[in-house]
């Protein structure tokens, strides 16, 4: 199963279209600060997906948080705002633990991390609108999931 990753596109979503022509995706997510494109981006995505809110969401449907199950691997999606992104992944991982989480997806930072840890997983695919990494290209994941075999992730730039 294919999925593509995606955070902070806030408002602007020409770089999803990109990334979801390109990809063709089975699943997406998208870890908040969609800044009010919720509804137009369940129309472009063509496939079931997972939203959360992040701080930059004030009036919105969306909850801050989600866990859900993909091919036996459990997801646990947040913004990161809550959990001190900017400082580094252990919040991210403890509050995936608390959530039984095989992954954690989160966003806000603006910079592409990928975290193999004993017991669990942490990805955040950067922002497609306001990338903050070192030569600043919009950036997103796909992450191949199938049950029983170990998740492969791929950061890809526009
Ligand atoms: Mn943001």
């Amino acid at each position: 199963m294919k999925i593509l990753l995606v955070s902070d596109t806030h408002g602007r979503d020409e770089h999803l279209e990109e990334a979801l022509e390109i990809e063709k995706p089975d699943f997406l997510c998208h870890m908040g600060d969609l800044e009010g494109s919720e509804d137009y981006i369940r129309v472009i995505a063509n496939c079931p997906l997972a939203m959360v809110s992040g701080n930059n969401d004030f009036w919105t449907d969306l909850n801050p948080e989600v866990t859900f199950e993909l091919q036996g691997f459990r997801i646990f999606m947040t913004h990161g705002h809550y959990y001190y992104a900017h400082s580094g992944n252990e919040q991210l991982k403890s509050a995936g633990r608390r959530n039984k989480a095989d992954i954690v997806l989160f966003g806000h930072t603006h910079r592409p991390t990928l975290e193999f840890d004993k017991d669990i997983i942490v990805a955040n695919p950067g922002s497609l609108t306001y990338p903050r990494q070192e030569k600043r290209r919009p950036s997103y994941m796909v992450l191949y999931l199938e049950k029983g075999k170990l998740p492969k992730f791929e950061t890809k730039f526009l």
